[in-house]
């Protein structure tokens, strides 16, 4: 008996090692704020650069993941920058010790996959009457995503017709692990406010709220196991010229309005890679087809980081969409409703001109298909750490951005389309 547990622990060790040898490894990567003198210079930049953090249409400045290869060919060309994270591996090293488990303060790290899942499971368990934990989807590794379904009275109905839907989904990007706490705590919160706050109680009476916060969950585990800044799903996709396996195709270029549009890529290695054809994800496809199921859906909201601003249609073209004056009128409600809270002022407006052309994109889908009111959230920072927040920001984060999604729900709850 001893023996084995005595093997049992070498197991686990060599595991540990295991996976800690094939971590990627970040040592010489900087982030960069690139200056531009004109946005044609982006498209220099994707071809010096494997990993574009994001675009600022405002400043015409571009923040960048380089090795030290990629910086001096950026040099060569002639770029000029400030660095905005001087040493990527001591910062993802130095994060790792905060995520040790403490007490159980949900919000005050980031949590695992099975943390999220089971954190679920606990809240459906715990408020029967109010939440239940369903499965709309599966990865391609063939894991669940689970979504919160906050009603009255779950059980009685598998959707109730006349209750209008609102969707709220985290990590389509796997790096972009507060999107995950934040969408995990709306779900706690709406629970909270439902026995204390009369407008949680109106809106959990006549709404379905459906929570997803993990998307894709290989994705979202391999950036705890293996690399950090992991940003597509694990789909395998064959090998290059090296024989090396190639993986990966972001999600929120694979969905089935003007997919293959501009904004996406059709190289296998690029972070913006749309997949062979529309819809080709395990995880795109069975979320759409859930999606599709609902009966009214009437908003959604798609959490991603970082940049703190809020989007809305369309991505794949910089004409408006119809609608766009309530698109308008609810971004500046739920723009308020976060500057309440801790005075940060979150940019507004579409996602094309916002950030930049995307297509393929989760927001025009369902816009496009569902008529519903369709967001995304691009939360905290500007930059100083980007996709590696410190887990001190989560809580200040998804507290900010409660309220705005109350707006949100208000909009739902008494939908109008008139202006
Ligand atoms: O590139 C993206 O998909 C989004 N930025 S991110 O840094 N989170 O990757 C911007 C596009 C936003 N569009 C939609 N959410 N549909
Ligand atoms: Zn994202």
């Amino acid at each position: 008996m001893k023996a084995r547990s005595v093997w049992v622990i070498i197991g686990v060790l060599c595991l540990a090692l295991f996976v800690w040898a094939q971590r990627v490894d970040y040592t010489g990567y900087q982030v960069l704020r690139i200056k531009l003198d004109h946005p044609k210079q982006c498209e220099q930049i994707h071809a010096l650069v494997r990993d574009i953090w994001t675009c600022h249409q405002q400043g015409n400045t571009v923040d960048v993941c380089a090795s030290p290869e990629e910086r001096r060919a950026l040099e060569k060309a002639g770029f000029r920058w400030t660095v905005l994270i001087d040493d990527v591996e001591a910062l993802i090293r130095q994060q790792q010790t905060d995520f040790l488990p403490q007490d159980g303060d949900l919000f005050g790290r980031y949590l695992t996959l099975d943390e999220v899942y089971e954190a679920m499971r606990q809240l459906a368990l715990q408020n029967p009457r109010l939440v239940q934990r369903i499965t709309v989807g599966q990865s391609v590794e063939g894991r669940p995503i689970y979504a919160l379904r906050l009603t009255k009275d779950p059980r009685r109905a598998r959707v109730y017709p006349n209750r209008p839907q609102v969707v709220i989904n985290g990590a389509q990007h796997a790096r972009e692990w507060i999107s995950v706490s934040v969408t995990l705590y709306l779900a706690y919160a709406l629970v909270a406010g439902y026995s204390t706050d009369t407008r949680v109680q109106r809106y959990l009476d006549r709404l379905e709220v459906y929570l997803v916060p993990v998307v894709n969950p290989d994705g979202y585990l391999f950036s705890w196991t293996t690399d950090r800044l992991w940003r597509k799903n694990r789909r395998f996709l064959g090998t290059n010229a090296f024989g090396q396996p190639i993986y990966g195709v972001d999600l929120n270029r694979n969905w089935g309005y003007q997919w293959g549009g501009v904004g996406s890529s059709g190289q296998r290695t690029s972070q913006t890679y749309r997949g062979p054809a529309p819809f080709s994800e395990a995880e795109t496809y069975t979320l759409s087809r859930w999606i599709s199921s609902l009966p009214t859906l009437r908003a959604h909201l798609d959490m991603h980081s970082y940049s703190q601003l809020i989007l809305w249609p369309w991505g794949f073209t910089d004409e408006l969409p119809p609608f766009n004056p309530v698109f308008q009128r609810v971004g500046q409600a739920m723009q308020s409703a976060i500057q309440s809270v801790y005075g940060l002022e979150y940019v507004i407006g579409p996602i094309y001109t916002t950030i930049y052309p995307a297509s393929g994109g989760m927001t025009d889908w369902v816009f496009a298909a569902k008529g519903a009111l369709s967001f995304s959230y691009e939360l905290r920072d500007t930059g100083q750490y980007g996709f590696l927040l410190p887990p001190d920001q989560i809580r200040p984060n998804a507290e900010e951005v409660y309220p705005a999604v109350l707006e949100l729900l208000q909009w739902a709850y008494e939908r109008d389309w008139r202006e």
